[in-house]
């Protein structure tokens, strides 16, 4: 299968050529597209003969460590003293992103960057960003392609980790034509899809499923039943064995009910805390709402963390998604 897109700053191809050992970082709560690309690219530079070294702050997720290479993912304490002739950020949005990690990058002597985040500052010395790119992955695939390379297996489990995590398993509207061309050129190469799949994507630690019986219990609707929220407590996290990490993804159920516009799960858990996650789908918006509260991040997915009285800010927050779903859908439908 071939790709559409080339590497497009030639910079890249000549800092790679030039270096000898190189050390490869990705970002801090490591992805599956972060992982998998940081692994892919560094198989490919060993097939070209390089040295590579691969660096990660936290350790790499369970659900990944069993992609090929991944054992030799260190921290960057192990890595200390090393000689690196290049550094290569992968994934990373800003420089602040590789967390503990970023002073190794700092050291090197020269540095690249391979990401697709539109907001990058384009912190390297070599910027390759394509903030339309689905992942992180289909750049690394753009440079096998420049090395005339096709996937081996090992390559191939590493791109399918990076291309169906960050596309939401092909289902998120940053799924392209590239994404699937990489796909194909992924199933090409002989990998049990169905295997990597569960490893990644279907596995569920039984804590997880607790809270999310408990989570579920908890959802109530308002605005009509445009708007779906979920609260769960220290008791919830006690009853469940369940960690905060155990939280992640529950939010989507409540926001994947037909007619539900936008969605909050509130973690009262932290005595000094209260934390939001809120969810929306098109045309609403949640990283205002989240900004209300000192939070922040995308226009669909966003959250905060704040003190105060849980019950207080619940209900500030439920009034604002509640104004907004009125206003962005009243009169639609
Ligand atoms: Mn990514």
């Amino acid at each position: 299968m071939r790709q559409l897109k080339g590497i497009g700053e030639p910079g890249l191809l000549r800092a790679l050529d030039s270096a000898e050992n190189v050390l490869i970082l990705g970002h801090i709560s490591p992805d599956g597209d972060c992982v998998g690309s940081m692994l892919a690219l560094g198989a490919v530079l060993k097939k070209r003969g390089k040295t590579v070294f691969l660096c990660l702050q936290d350790p790499v997720p369970g659900n990944l460590r069993f992609l090929p290479g991944a054992e030799s993912i260190l921290p960057p304490g192990q890595l200390e003293g090393e000689r690196f002739d290049l550094g290569v950020a992968v994934d990373c949005a800003d420089e602040g992103r590789m967390g503990k990690a970023a002073r190794l990058f700092r050291l090197c002597p020269a540095t690249a960057q391979i990401d697709h985040h539109a907001t990058n500052p384009r912190y390297a010395g070599v910027n390759e960003v394509d903030g339309k790119a689905s992942c992180a992955g289909c750049m690394i695939w753009r440079l096998m392609g420049e090395y005339h390379m096709e996937p081996d297996r090992e390559i191939a489990e590493c791109l399918y980790s990076a291309i169906s995590t960050d596309t939401g398993r092909f289902c998120f509207s940053c799924t392209d034509e590239e994404t699937f061309r990489c796909a194909a050129s992924v199933a090409a190469a002989g990998i049990d899809i169905n295997r990597c799949a569960r490893e990644i994507h279907l596995l569920k630690e039984a804590p997880h499923l607790k809270l999310l019986g408990r989570s579920l219990d908890s959802l109530s609707f308002f605005a009509g039943g445009r708007c779906a929220s979920m609260v769960i407590g220290a008791e919830d996290y006690a009853a469940s064995g369940a960690s905060r990490e155990h939280a992640d993804g529950i939010i989507n159920y409540a926001l994947n009910i037909p007619g539900v516009k936008m969605a909050c799960f509130a973690d009262i858990s932290d005595p000094d805390a209260l934390r939001i996650s809120f969810r929306a789908v098109e045309p609403c918006h949640v990283n205002d709402i989240a900004a209300l509260f000192g939070g922040g991040g995308h226009t669909l997915a966003a959250g905060c963390r704040t003190g105060g009285d849980p019950r207080e800010i619940l209900c500030r927050a439920r009034e604002a998604m509640e104004a907004q779903v009125r206003e962005m859908t009243d009169g639609m439908e």
